[in-house]
């Protein structure tokens, strides 16, 4: 599951299009998941009693998609070697909020889908496989972090 240089260059492209407005992009992919995934929204004590109206407007939801995407682009521009930005998150997200691995795959395909719509022209085949190798990375990596603390999500 190691990304080539080449890989890395397509992903690193594609965020310079999503830092020009992180929460407006983390919006949109979050929505894409809890309209795919309505599961996934009961995690979200904020935005679980929303109307999808309501929800749609939250300025919460915002905040949100940028916390989201801050976080991703950090790991992102570790180019793979993400131990120390995956290890509160893997603790977290097992311990805390106990994500199944499943969901983490969900968004995946959100972010994925969504940066198809969004960019078309940073977003050809060769970005779109480097987006799912990175994601089947991040969700291998914060299965083994979620083993260590014994959740088998
Ligand atoms: C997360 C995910 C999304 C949006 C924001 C965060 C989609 O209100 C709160 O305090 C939220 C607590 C929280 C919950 C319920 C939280 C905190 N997450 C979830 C649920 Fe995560 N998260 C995910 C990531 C995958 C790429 C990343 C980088 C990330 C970061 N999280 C979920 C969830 C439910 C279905 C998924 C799929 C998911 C994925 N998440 C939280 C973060 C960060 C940085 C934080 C705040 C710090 C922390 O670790 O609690």
């Amino acid at each position: 599951m190691v990304l080539s240089e080449s890989e890395w260059q397509h992903l690193l492209k594609l965020w310079e299009k999503v830092e020009v407005d992180p929460s407006e992009h983390g919006k949109i992919v979050l929505l894409r998941l809890f309209h795919d995934n309505p599961k996934t929204l009961e995690h979200f004590e904020k935005f679980k009693h929303l109307k999808p109206d309501e929800l749609k407007h939250s300025e919460d939801l915002k905040k949100h998609g940028n916390t989201v995407f801050t976080a991703l682009g950090k790991i992102l521009k570790k180019k793979g070697h993400h131990e120390a930005e995956l290890k509160p998150l893997a603790l977290s997200h097992a311990t805390k909020h106990k994500i199944p691995i499943q969901f983490l795959q969900d968004f995946g395909s959100a972010f994925s889908h969504t940066m198809a719509e969004k960019h078309p022209a940073e977003c050809g085949a060769d970005t779109q496989a480097a987006i799912k190798k990175f994601m089947d990375m991040f969700c291998h990596d914060m299965a083994a972090g979620y083993k260590e603390h014994g959740f088998h999500g």
